[in-house]
């Protein structure tokens, strides 16, 4: 007995970079997001550029959210996120310090997932402006599991605390 596909569910993520020409980073890893067999890039906001969070002396960053469709489960998902990030020449050193480029999950469908490798929502998502603003540009009326409606999230923040580039 052959099982059906599984149907495609929308997920979101957030590309962020701060080195190494991190707009051209953001827009080929969007890319290469759309190119992972089983992922459909939907859309991508704009690219916005924010105030580092973290360490200090960082330069700005460049952030961006995309909507896609995928097959994958969100483990296999991240897998080919994190080998994205990897050919991208990240460096995992200090927490929340500069890097070439960062992918995250920030929403699998509806689901909420807390286990070792993963916790979706993003567990820092309502948190940031750099992901929230750019959320909202693209998915208005997106309601975040246990989090509430982008819109309220939004309102939270100074539309200016991001720059649209
Ligand atoms: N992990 C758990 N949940 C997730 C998820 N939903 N998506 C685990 C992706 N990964 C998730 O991540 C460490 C581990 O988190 C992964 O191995 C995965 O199993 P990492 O990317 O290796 O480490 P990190 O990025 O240094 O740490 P962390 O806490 O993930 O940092 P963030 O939250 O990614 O923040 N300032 C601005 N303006 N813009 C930015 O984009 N980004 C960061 C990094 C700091 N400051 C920033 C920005
Ligand atoms: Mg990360």
């Amino acid at each position: 007995m052959t099982s059906a596909a599984s149907a495609p569910v929308r997920v979101h993520l957030g590309f962020g970079s701060n080195l190494d020409d991190p707009a051209a980073q953001v827009l080929t890893a969007v890319a290469e997001v759309g190119a992972i067999p089983g992922v459909t890039l939907v859309c991508c906001s704009n690219l916005y550029r924010t105030t580092p969070l973290g360490p200090a002396g960082q330069p700005d960053y460049v952030n961006a959210v995309a909507a896609c469709d995928t097959t994958l489960e969100p483990h296999a998902l991240l897998d080919a996120l994190q080998a994205i990030e990897t050919a991208h020449g990240r460096v995992r050193a200090e927490r929340w310090g500069a890097r070439t480029l960062d992918i995250d999950l920030l929403l699998y469908g509806e689901r909420v997932i807390a286990d070792a490798r993963l916790t979706v929502p993003h567990a820092e998502l309502a948190a940031r402006e750099f992901v929230v603003l750019p959320l909202l540009e693209i998915a208005p009326d997106l309601v975040v599991p246990g989090l509430g409606p982008v819109r309220k999230l939004a309102a939270r923040f100074d539309p200016d605390s991001v720059t649209r580039l």
